[in-house]
């Protein structure tokens, strides 16, 4: 099923064209009404009239996460505040959150991107929604919340936490989609499992996740234990929130909304824009947004992008499933590690939930790291000896398949506190 369809299946010309159009009225919008802007062109002696064609947009240059902060709270909003009717703020994933605001244009615009997300995923009004995401500041509840009753969708607003009651919930109030990150699904799929609550019984029938990554794996498991389809969504506060890609039900992909955004894959090294299909950092630009444009936005996500036809019949570009952050890479000692290659190694430890936090340190000149993971209650009440069979498990594992040595600590479940639903994957201690 397709939302919009005129403009979620527009000819790749006219996107193009559409795009050149946005972008010109975007840049010129900025460069009026927004000193960071302004100043930043004029710099490099470029103007908005230098857009002839969507290539020139390489040469203007990239904003980043700093740059909002900054201008901290409203010094890159390119309208009024008297304009602005809703402000939130991104999850502060990494340090502190920075500030978003919204027109009553925007918030229209956001609830028919994220309505496109949520039909992709397969609701429709006849779906019973249970949204998990912290409801305030953090865009993820409220972004996709309007959406859903665009829709139609009977809405439960249930917030994060809590797995009792929103398991109670699931059943009584017959919930069909659930909208969370992919690591709670799977703490809900694990709970049910320990509650001998058969998901059979449940008239659940999707799940559309996001604000994390989530491996093809972690899919598998949840689909398997929940008994659903599930779908992946993709956002980022300073530039919307959720609503910027989706998958479709063929899940090979998530189509990025061309209309509203522009899409580049850029080296995070040499900054140079990629071709068409390379690996690299997505980096993303507003088209329509009145409050809060943003131009060349280092997203410092990693992915690519494939411009082929999808059977489903939308004509946008599909992003990759992300890979991971560019700034989430720790070197220890020499070695690369990605966030994600730890999540693997727990995702096959029986008892153990991908919920962990790395915390890297320096003691004496020297890199430690110390990996504090849930297990389940059935493994946390059991006998230390068990505790420690299983922390030695994954250290060995994080030899073999990392190259890194690490201390693991097996934590009680749900105890790694998330910021609004979300767990900051990586601290790291060390002086820079
Ligand atoms: O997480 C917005 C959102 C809420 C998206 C709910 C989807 C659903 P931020 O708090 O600003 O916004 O965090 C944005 O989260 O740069 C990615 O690193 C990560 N992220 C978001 N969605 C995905 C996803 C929201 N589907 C940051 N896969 C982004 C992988 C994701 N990473």
């Amino acid at each position: 099923m397709i939302w919009d369809r005129k403009n979620e299946c527009l000819p790749r010309e006219e996107i193009g064209q559409l795009q050149l159009e946005r972008l010109q009225s975007t840049l010129n919008r900025v460069y009026r009404n927004v000193a960071f802007y302004k100043k930043r062109f004029d710099r490099l002696k470029i103007g908005p009239d230098e857009i002839q064609t969507l290539r020139d947009l390489a040469q203007f240059p990239l904003t980043m996460k700093e740059d909002l902060r900054e201008s901290y709270p409203y010094g890159m909003f390119a309208v009024p505040l008297r304009e602005v009717v809703r402000i939130h703020s991104s999850s502060g994933v990494t340090g502190k959150p920075t500030v978003t605001g919204y027109t009553k244009n925007d918030l229209h615009h956001w609830s028919q991107l994220t309505a496109r997300v949520l039909t992709a995923g397969g609701v429709t009004k006849d779906d019973v929604v249970q949204i998990t995401f912290k409801y305030g500041i953090f865009t993820g509840a409220f972004g996709l919340h309007y959406g859903a009753e665009l829709i139609g969708a009977s809405v439960i607003p249930m917030s994060t936490g809590n797995t009792r009651k929103q398991a109670l919930i699931m059943q009584d109030y017959k919930t069909t989609a659930l909208v969370s990150t992919p690591s709670y699904a799977l703490l809900l799929g694990r709970y049910l499992e320990q509650e001998g609550i058969n998901p059979q019984s449940l008239s659940l029938k999707r799940g559309l996740f996001g604000g994390e990554p989530c491996p093809e794996s972690m899919r598998k498991e949840i689909e398997e234990r929940l008994l659903i389809q599930a779908t992946d969504n993709y956002g980022v506060s300073e530039v919307m929130g959720p609503g910027i890609s989706a998958e479709c039900e063929y899940k090979n992909g998530l189509h990025l909304y061309e209309d509203h955004f522009i899409a580049e894959i850029i080296d995070p090294q040499t900054l140079k824009v990629l071709p068409p299909g390379a690996e690299g950092e997505l980096v993303l630009t507003t088209l329509t947004k009145e409050a809060f444009p943003m131009v060349r936005y280092r997203t410092r996500d990693i992915t690519s992008l494939d411009y082929s036809p999808c059977p489903c019949g939308r004509t946008l570009v599909r992003m990759k499933k992300v890979l991971g952050r560019s700034d989430d890479i720790i070197v220890i000692k020499g070695v690369k590690v990605f966030p994600s290659q730890v999540e693997s190694i727990l995702l096959e430890v029986e008892g153990v939930e991908p919920r962990y936090q790395i915390l890297v340190e320096q003691v004496g000149g020297v890199d430690t790291l110390e990996l504090k993971v849930e297990v389940n209650e059935r493994v946390f009440s059991d006998e230390i000896k068990n505790l420690q069979k299983i922390s030695a498990q994954i250290e060995r594992k994080l030899r073999e398949i990392i190259g890194i040595g690490a201390q693991v600590k097996l934590v009680a479940p749900e105890s790694l506190q998330p910021t609004d639903g979300k767990l900051v994957k990586v601290i790291d201690r060390r002086k820079k």
